[in-house]
């Protein structure tokens, strides 16, 4: 069976490719690093990651006090034996793309793309071999929409104007974005998203004769949205989607969603689904019967070929990631044990010092939070100077964390839970208040294991295995945080020079049965 969410945890803004009987998958990452992580798939069912698009700092410079910052929707596309990867980095360049004859990389340099606009571009080849770029505009400047026009990928930039192709179904659509191109039965489909990512999420649609349009919408629309089914819904903000046909000619979608966790609760932000789509008439129809995403679909009829289990042990795995773009001296990776070392304070409650951007990454290294239940471990040294710890990140410090520091004292751990007012996706708290509040507090030893679990909002903060604080994790939401991300479970230290080794990382989810 096809299980949704495809890619449990925070994978937002999927973009799906077909290369013979292989699949591929991007989404977006912000200000993690690596960025745009590379899926790979030979029968839609089982995923396995190759590797990042965006993995060498020149690629990526990121700010990583703005965790919503940095790269926005990926499109990934493949012609003429070339993989493209092309997204924004709304921290930096702009509108770039990257390419790579093996997905798993290498990917090269980032072009930026001159005379680009907005946001969500993707890249569309007619059948003369001439490329088109779409995104969208930028909504300072014109009015909402997407818009098309022809680039010259030998100089990387826009050629002719960019022509306003559509402005979404619904009268003043909100956020017309996400769009795609797909050539069929000699129409020019244009897919996007409208409604903005969160509750009144849909997926649209639109065609034309002429690449450059006019674009008339269906009249069907929306083909896809669940903001009819009310906020009790376990699936919501459905949209920014992206269509493959398969060599049988199925088609399927993949689209960004949102599980609630104990009430209205986006803990793991917005993450991948899939459901298939009957496009054997004009237009298509998204999940034939019902008109929703579904926990559960039968599998495509292609060969099941899993692969095989990640170990959950391995600091070097393609799961980690750090917050921004690291600097070398700030972490060291190894299979079973990883080092951190903080270049700066970055957990003070008021202020932090107002600083040009770090390239470092302040001292975290961590992975998605991927099921409504979990429970995740480390051992740490002690660290001479400063905090080391493990945390419940969602985003602009809305955290839980379990610390460890040595004290005149000897060597005490505290559960802490620091919830951020104000615009959460800045990390500065100087210029918003945040409440950080000390749940618990103990002796512990020079080496400890800490830990994090989680049923619902119930989260249970562990020292040496026993619960030593129980808290609601709801404020973790991105919808109470604010951005575009979702929780990570990870190592960190913090103050300057602080340094601690981790090891016998421990991440064990399960998920309630559906269908
Ligand atoms: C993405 C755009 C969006 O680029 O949010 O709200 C941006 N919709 O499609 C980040 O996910």
């Amino acid at each position: 069976m096809l299980h949704n969410p495809l890619l449990p945890g925070f994978y937002p803004d999927p973009s799906i490719c077909r290369v013979g009987g292989d699949f591929y998958m991007v989404t977006s990452t912000f200000s993690y690093f690596p960025g745009v992580p590379v899926f790979h798939s030979r029968d839609l069912v089982h995923w396995e990651q190759l590797g990042h698009c965006l993995d060498r700092p020149e690629q990526l410079p990121l700010d990583w006090r703005y965790m919503s910052g940095g790269v926005y929707a990926p499109t990934i596309r493949h012609h003429d034996g070339l993989f493209y990867m092309v997204t924004t980095n709304v921290s930096g360049m702009g509108n770039f793309y990257v390419t790579a004859e093996d997905p798993a990389g290498p990917w090269s340099e980032p072009h930026v793309i001159r005379g680009a606009e907005g946001i969500d571009p993707s890249f569309f080849w007619d059948e003369d071999g001439r490329c088109y770029m779409t995104a969208t505009t930028d909504w300072a400047e014109h009015d909402p929409g997407v818009w098309v026009a022809g680039i010259d990928l030998a100089r990387d930039c826009i050629v002719g104007e960019r022509v306003l192709a559509w402005k979404g179904a619904m009268v003043n659509a909100w956020s017309p974005e996400a769009p795609h191109i797909y050539r069929k039965d000699g129409w020019y489909y244009l897919l996007i998203a409208e409604g903005g990512t969160e509750d009144y999420h849909a997926v649209t649609i639109a065609r034309s004769r002429s690449l450059l349009g006019p674009y008339e919408g269906y009249p069907g629309n929306p083909i896809l949205t669940h903001r009819h089914l009310g906020l009790d819904y376990p699936i919501c903000n459905v949209g920014h989607a992206d269509l493959v046909q398969l060599e049988d000619g199925a088609w399927y979608m993949v689209a960004l969603a949102s599980r609630l966790i104990g009430g209205y609760h986006k803990n793991m932000g917005r993450e991948t689904f899939i459901a298939p789509v009957d496009w054997s008439g004009e237009w298509p129809v998204v999940s034939p019967g019902t008109g929703r995403v579904e926990w559960l679909y039968p599998a495509p009829a292609l060969p099941q070929r899993p692969f095989p289990p990640v170990d959950q042990d391995d600091f070097t795995a393609l799961c980690w990631n750090t917050l921004g773009t690291p600097a070398p001296e700030t972490f060291v990776a190894r299979r079973h044990a990883l080092t951190l070392r903080s270049p700066l304070d970055w957990l003070v409650p008021d202020d932090l010092p107002r600083m040009p951007v770090p390239n470092g990454c302040p001292g975290f290294y961590g992975r998605r939070q991927q099921h409504s239940a979990f429970a995740a471990e480390v051992t740490l040294t002690a660290p001479e100077s400063g905090e080391a710890g493990f945390m419940l990140l969602q985003n602009g410090f809305n955290h839980l964390r379990v610390g460890v520091t040595r004290t005149a004292q000897g060597v005490v751990a505290r559960a802490v839970r620091s919830e951020k007012c104000g615009k959460p996706d800045y990390l500065n708290p100087r210029e918003y208040p945040r409440h950080v509040d000390v749940l618990w507090e103990g002796a512990a030893e020079a080496e400890v294991r800490v830990g994090i679990a989680a049923c619902g909002q119930a989260h249970r903060l562990l020292v040496n295995g026993a619960e030593v604080a129980l808290a609601d994790g709801s404020f973790l939401g991105s919808e109470t945080a604010g951005g575009f991300i979702g929780a990570y479970v990870g190592c960190y230290v913090s103050g300057a020079g602080a340094e601690a080794t981790f090891r016998d990382f421990r991440y064990t989810g399960e998920e309630e049965a559906h269908g």
